[in-house]
């Protein structure tokens, strides 16, 4: 699938956004909107919640959003505070105005006048020192007040990008010193102005976690956001939080079926379209209950969700599952990219894709230009190991490709094929089954 530019908009700080892992599976996209669409109903929410994604929307998540006839929940490109969000609108004056106009502004106490001109273009601002040179030169009989314009007394001050994170220039612009600064959007028209103390305490996206509790997996900026939330069922490495929050991490085979579990402690029933799309997540994160993640919960939620939606598992789980392309019509970055996740283990950085297939035949010979694109990312991310789980859906079997630090390789505890791939047998779980091998593997080598 091309890539599309898609449109990206900032966070609001008056939203709250419950939102996925990056490169977002099915499970992913359907508890994000099956959670958002819950806590939206429930009383009580101060700001409203919707549901948000970290980056493009997978092939079987698109199948599912289509099929129950709902639109891809909206992009986030990041979590973190810029310039935009701590802009205020600052009324403009034209260049030819009369210098009393800003002078008046400034001695009420505002702290720095824009000067715009017609098309928008800033020319910089004027701050209570173009108010002391004014004077000054009044005093001194150079000039008569009442004859001059805003224009004259101009002064170049730092404008900054709206859409540019504060942190990447906090430090730089509060050693130059500057108390007031410009914004300008991407248009590079004037947006606003902003002052030291706005850089020192920009607001925080609201994030509330599903899918995923590792700040290393989640929408870039996260580190900057304020976690309010997380729904889950991965292994804990959550960041700590300034508040105590609503934590659940269940052992259960997908964060929706958590989300219907929410909806039902509610007494909440949610409309078919969401309850489909719960469903798809269920069906998708266990491989239709054939997964070792999966528990009679999944199986309960399930059996409601597929009441509400009006759906057949089996018939419906089927085609979801085989919605994904095969290996021969992906690109190995597409390959490699579309499922993946980095890990922290034992202060090593390890990233595991997983990609689900119908039978293993293709593999052979796209083998060595997906070793040629873990290469490259294990180069460029600084990975001690970069593995691709390759599982078969049709018989519940993996193979493992791995590159990384011949020591860890030559640890791992697989069943081994070749010096770069390994038969992982009936384990399908990346979380559940591969993750735990691999870490105890990587701890022993300490
Ligand atoms: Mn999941």
């Amino acid at each position: 699938m091309a890539a599309t530019r898609e449109r990206h908009d900032p966070w609001h700080t008056d939203l709250t956004y419950v939102i996925g892992h990056q490169r977002p599976d099915t499970d992913s996209i359907a508890a994000a909107m099956g959670y958002a669409w819950c806590l939206d109903q429930a009383e009580g929410q101060e700001d409203r919640v919707v549901a948000a994604r970290a980056g493009q929307v997978g092939p079987q998540a698109a199948f599912a959003l289509g099929f129950f006839g709902l639109k891809a929940p909206r992009v986030l490109s990041s979590a973190a505070p810029t310039f935009a969000h701590v802009a205020t609108q600052q009324i403009p004056v034209r260049p030819y105005a009369p210098l009393a106009e800003a002078m008046s502004r400034l001695a009420e106490g505002e702290r720095l006048v824009p000067v715009v001109d017609g098309s928008g273009h800033l020319l910089g601002g004027l701050t209570p020192m173009a108010l002391a040179r004014a004077y000054a030169e009044v005093a001194g009989g150079t000039l008569r007040a009442s004859a001059q314009t805003c224009r004259s007394f101009v002064e170049e001050l730092p404008i900054l990008a709206a859409s540019d994170r504060i942190r990447d220039r906090r430090a730089a612009l509060l050693r130059g010193g500057g108390e007031e600064f410009l914004v300008v959007g991407d248009d590079g028209r004037y947006l606003g102005t902003t002052s030291r103390k706005c850089l020192l305490e920009p607001p925080k996206a609201k994030l509330i976690l599903v899918d995923h509790n590792e700040l290393s997996q989640a929408i870039s900026g996260a580190d900057e956001a304020e976690i309010v939330g997380v729904l889950d069922h991965h292994r804990l490495g959550n960041a700590p939080t300034s508040a105590p929050i609503p934590f659940v991490v269940e052992p259960v085979g997908s964060t929706s079926t958590l989300v219907a579990e929410a909806c039902r402690q509610r007494d909440l029933v949610p409309p078919g379209n969401i309850a489909g799309l719960l469903l798809s997540g269920i069906l998708s994160d266990t491989l239709l209950f054939r997964s070792p993640t999966v528990t009679g919960r999944d199986r309960t939620a399930a059996a409601w969700l597929a009441e509400l939606s009006a759906v057949g598992i089996e018939d419906f789980g089927k085609r979801l599952i085989g919605t994904s392309p095969g290996l021969a019509e992906r690109s190995a970055d597409d390959i490699l990219d579309g499922d993946r996740k980095n890990y922290e283990i034992v202060g090593k950085s390890v990233s595991v894709a997983q990609i689900e297939i119908a039978g293993f035949q293709e593999l052979p010979e796209r083998k060595a230009a997906l070793l040629e694109a873990m290469d490259t990312r294990r180069q460029r991310e600084g990975l001690s190991l970069i593995c691709l789980m390759v599982t078969d859906v049709l018989t519940i079997q993996s193979h493992l490709i791995c590159r990384g630090e011949p020591t860890i390789l030559a640890a791992l505890p697989f069943s081994r094929i070749d010096e770069s791939e390994f038969d992982l047998g009936h384990v399908v779980s990346r979380k559940k089954q591969l993750i735990p091998a691999l870490q105890s593997a990587v701890e022993e080598l300490e």
